[in-house]
């Protein structure tokens, strides 16, 4: 009887089953297969009814096929190919995209995987919407948590290195991951939800997800949301904030809208320099309570659905614009390290590594304490490294640097840029 074994980046753990719409290598050999004559031809599919579905490839420029076929020699020799989303495709559940393995018409064996992909807070099923807060409540652990540490990296003392400078997008691309890891270690299915701030989103500010308005200054709650007992810094329960637009009909009161973001301002420098200004800040003050002001915007959970949104308008930008090379000066602007002619602060030069995952306090601008260090690694190895770079936060579909970061959008798709 012929078997196959599977690896997915140098891994048969199961652990390594999640995908993101960027090729990931894999690899897949015959085992047991003594009796076989020669090369097996095995179909690789995705099984019929599956929530999420696959991608196969057999190198990065080709297009994605929903079905592959591999010549797997009888001798162990593996096989190589690249495995993927399938676009507009995620999973909705975890090892809801089911690869299949065919030989001569029948099914040989059936291999879980996870489409796992950031999604609209709008559309999330009540299922992913109920396993997000579960995992946001239980990383928050009645503000004993590891929450509290995200909260102390955002602070107006740590301002400086997370805004008004060029290093404002990875900065927060890499703090959103590192927290998404955490909460992916709670629950292997969770990723984190965007709020799409240019739209209605009735869904996501209600009483059973982020809050409904309530005139109070705190957003109202039922009573069954695990965001019930959410804390911050040392005993304020419950979330301030009111809207000042109503989010059930409109959105934020940004000016710069999507297309806008996306279509226009090609170079780096001048899209950062404007879109932190609008649409991040306005996104910001379109609210009274903590959300409002840099100091105490982290203690709401909003703030990391509505940064997911600015790093998606980044990620959708770079796709439009092919903003991947990071040598390329409408990649990123300063492109030397801190100290070299012509560079800007700490933490916001391509080089530099970014506080607080590179431990480095009191020197540079630093702030005094690093509340976390070093990078939450994912499991098995991807980047980017423990220490990152500005530079290791940009080329996140992995075009150029071979690995991705693990993450991507329900609609920024992975175009090759060969
Ligand atoms: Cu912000």
């Amino acid at each position: 009887v012929v078997s196959f074994e599977l690896s997915v980046r140098g891994s048969s753990d199961a652990a390594a089953r999640y995908l993101t719409w960027a090729p990931t290598s894999a690899q897949v050999r015959a085992v047991g297969a003594a009796a076989a004559a020669g090369p097996v031809s095995l179909v690789l599919r995705t099984a019929a009814g599956a929530g999420g579905k696959l991608a196969f490839r057999t190198a990065p420029t080709d297009d994605a096929a929903t079905e592959l076929t591999l010549q797997v020699a009888a001798d162990g020799t593996p096989s190589d190919f690249l495995v993927s989303g399938l676009f507009q495709s995620p999973s909705s559940d975890d090892h809801d995209a089911v690869l299949e393995l065919v030989v001569g018409g029948q099914v040989v064996q059936s291999v879980p995987f996870m489409v796992r992909i950031r999604k609209n807070a709008e559309s999330l099923s009540e299922d992913e919407r109920d396993r997000f807060l579960d995992a946001l409540a239980r990383l928050n652990g009645q503000g004993h948590g590891v929450f509290a540490l995200f909260r102390a990296m955002h602070t107006d003392q740590t301002s400086p290195q997370a805004h008004g400078d060029d290093g404002f997008f990875p900065w927060h691309r890499a703090y959103l991951l590192d927290l998404e890891r955490e909460l992916q270690k709670l629950d292997p299915a969770v990723t984190l939800p965007y709020w799409q701030f240019d739209d209605p989103a009735p869904n996501l500010f209600s009483e059973d997800f982020f809050g409904a308005r309530d005139q109070s200054g705190i957003a109202r709650l039922s009573a069954g949301n695990p965001l019930i007992s959410w804390v911050t810094d040392n005993g304020q329960v419950s979330i301030m904030r009111l809207p000042n637009f109503d989010p059930t009909t409109s959105g934020a009161n940004i000016t710069r809208h999507e297309a806008t973001v996306v279509g226009t301002q090609a170079a780096y420098h001048s899209f950062r320099n404007t879109r932190e200004i609008d649409p991040h800040g306005h996104a910001h003050t379109s609210f009274s309570g903590d959300i409002h002001a840099i100091d105490t915007a982290a203690k709401d959970p909003l703030f990391f659905l509505l940064h997911c949104n600015v790093d998606r308008l980044w990620a959708k930008w770079q796709w439009f614009h092919q903003r991947f090379d990071v040598t390329q000066e409408g990649t990123y602007h300063f492109r030397g390290a801190f100290g070299d002619p012509g560079s800007t602060d700490a933490g916001h030069n391509l080089h530099d590594t970014m506080w607080p995952w590179n431990n480095v306090t009191n020197v540079d601008g630093r702030p005094p304490t690093a509340p976390r260090h070093p990078f939450q690694a994912a499991t098995p190895a991807a980047g980017p490294p423990l220490e990152p770079t500005v530079a290791d936060l940009i080329d996140f579909q992995g075009h150029l640097a071979g690995t991705a970061l693990g993450f991507d959008y329900d609609d920024v798709p992975y175009e090759s840029v060969g």
